[in-house]
């Protein structure tokens, strides 16, 4: 019995739409567009992705605030290339009952127009540096392109947005290495190799001096950006006039940075560790990481419940998250939910076990059964469930390597998407001319070159742009996004 990944791999967007619904992680049925219920589970899940996501907030002195949906349109029209870039994206709200409102309101796409004003407020003196604060709120974006659950939805309903405010480039430099980091922690716990690329000038963050964005390779060759770190240097700080006054008495304006993520990093943990069966959930975020499924005999005396329940307690007291199913379904029916649902681990209990005193372990990631002596059980689930992550983690690394290819020519490059798609590495000049022909003879986006910047050169040497043939100056990637 093996690990069938056939329908996941060829027919992965339906594969996808139907898991997020028979898994219980969304209800797409609302009838508002790109709008999505988030069922039980799936909430569970992403509560604990946040949970993490808390943790590294706390971990690094960033402070948790909540700041309102609405944004007046005097705020928002402050910064001109972030009202550009948003201005086809945000819905407005024009009207109080039947009157007209004096001042319209944007319901926020992101929240830099609806913090800054505050930040100029608070923000005095150098001993307020650096200020470094966070949410996790609903966001609206009016999104013209295919919206999909979890990845493009109009209500982002949990995005997280940490905004920070420095008294120089290379102190906001810094911050963008810290939230390089807390993404790695993020991306660790759900088993996710990543790659990060500075998207080039055409495709910053509207606003931005620079921006960096993470990516994660999907089973169908297409990549999702699940991460954003993106350096304003003094753009919004003079927009809003933010600023503080020197040791020397005085005044600047601070250097600021934000870093956003979203429930696409579920999307992402979903898409990329499942199979034929369903879902599969690394264990540090998964709401159940051991269910116990008793398996009654009809005439047997002994009592699986019991024995069931024993276990749960022992395996709860060692600090793990355990259900025990004792649905009256067969067992048949159990183990095919919980698989679809993508819980890491499952104990089964029979009459023979408790005779025995054991129980049979099974893996969902490799579908592996064994044997376990009963006071050998903790031991063993914690080993299976450390085993469990790391092997989630090296199965992704596979899918994620096996799809960057390094080319020289666009042939090549046209290759690599007529084939199985993936990431393609390309040695570019540097111009934006180049730049947008390449993305327009591949039909492929250009991801960025590759960051810390020290890496964008690697490769290079004696290497020619094969558009217009100069000397390369960096390796560029391109992908089909999401
Ligand atoms: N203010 C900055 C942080 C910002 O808004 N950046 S961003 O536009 O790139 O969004 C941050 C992250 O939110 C993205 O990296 C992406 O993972 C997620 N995101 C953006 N649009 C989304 C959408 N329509 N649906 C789901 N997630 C989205
Ligand atoms: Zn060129």
């Amino acid at each position: 019995m093996g690990v069938e990944r056939k329908r996941w791999s060829e027919a992965f967007s339906e594969w996808y739409n139907e898991v997020i619904e028979t898994a219980g992680i969304q209800d797409k049925r609302y009838p508002v567009k790109g709008m999505n219920i988030w069922l039980p589970y799936g909430l569970r899940i992403m509560r604990n992705i946040e949970r993490i996501i808390h943790s590294e907030m706390e971990r690094t002195g960033h402070n948790e605030v909540l700041f309102p949906a609405l944004v007046p349109e005097t705020e928002f029209q402050k910064e001109a290339e972030h009202i550009v870039g948003f201005e086809d994206e945000v819905y407005w709200v024009t009207h109080a009952g039947r009157d007209p409102l004096d001042v319209k309101l944007v319901l926020r796409p992101t929240s830099e127009t609806a913090m800054y004003s505050m930040f100029s407020l608070w923000i005095r003196s150098h001993a307020d540096l650096p200020f470094k604060v966070y949410q996790i709120v609903n966001v609206y974006r009016y999104e013209t392109k295919h919206t999909r659950p979890l990845i493009r939805v109009r209500e982002i309903s949990r995005f997280f947005e940490a905004h920070t405010a420095h008294d120089s480039f290379e102190d906001a430099e810094k911050q963008i290495k810290e939230d390089l980091e807390i993404f790695d922690n993020v991306a660790k716990a759900l088993a996710l190799p990543y790659i990060v690329s500075k998207r080039p000038e055409w495709d910053k963050f509207p606003g931005a001096y620079y921006s960096v964005g993470a990516e994660v390779m999907m089973p169908d060759g297409r990549t999702l950006q699940i991460g954003t770190m993106h350096n304003y240097r003094q753009n919004f700080a003079k927009a809003y006039d933010i600023q503080y006054e020197t040791e020397d008495g005085e005044h600047e304006y601070v250097h600021q940075t934000t870093f956003g993520m979203s429930e696409r990093l579920l999307a992402a943990t979903i898409g990329i560790h499942g199979d034929d069966r369903g879902m599969v959930l690394p264990p540090e975020v998964a709401p159940i990481q051991v269910v116990i499924v008793p398996i009654p005999k009809k005439d047997a005396s002994v009592d699986v419940f019991a024995y069931a329940e024993d276990i749960a307690d022992e395996l709860r007291k060692a600090g793990f998250r355990v259900h025990v199913d004792e649905r009256d379904i067969r067992p048949g029916r159990k183990f095919y939910d919980w698989e679809l649902k993508g819980v890491p681990l499952r104990v089964e209990v029979g009459p023979r076990d408790v005779a025995g005193r054991k129980a049979v372990l099974a893996r969902r990631d490799t579908l592996e059964k064994f044997e376990v002596g009963r006071d050998e059980l903790v031991d063993a689930v914690r080993k299976t469930l450390d085993d469990v992550q790391k092997s989630l983690f090296e199965r992704a690394s596979q899918l994620l390597s096996s799809h960057i290819k390094r080319v020289e020519t666009v042939e090549e490059a046209k290759e690599v998407f007529e084939d199985r798609r993936g990431i393609v590495e390309i040695p570019w000049c540097g111009s934006e001319e180049c730049g947008l022909r390449m993305e327009e003879e591949l039909d492929a986006k250009m991801l960025g070159t590759p960051y810390p910047e020290e890496k964008a050169r690697e490769g290079t040497e004696g290497k020619k742009c094969p558009i217009c043939g100069r000397e390369a100056k960096f390796i560029a990637r391109f992908a089909r996004t999401y």
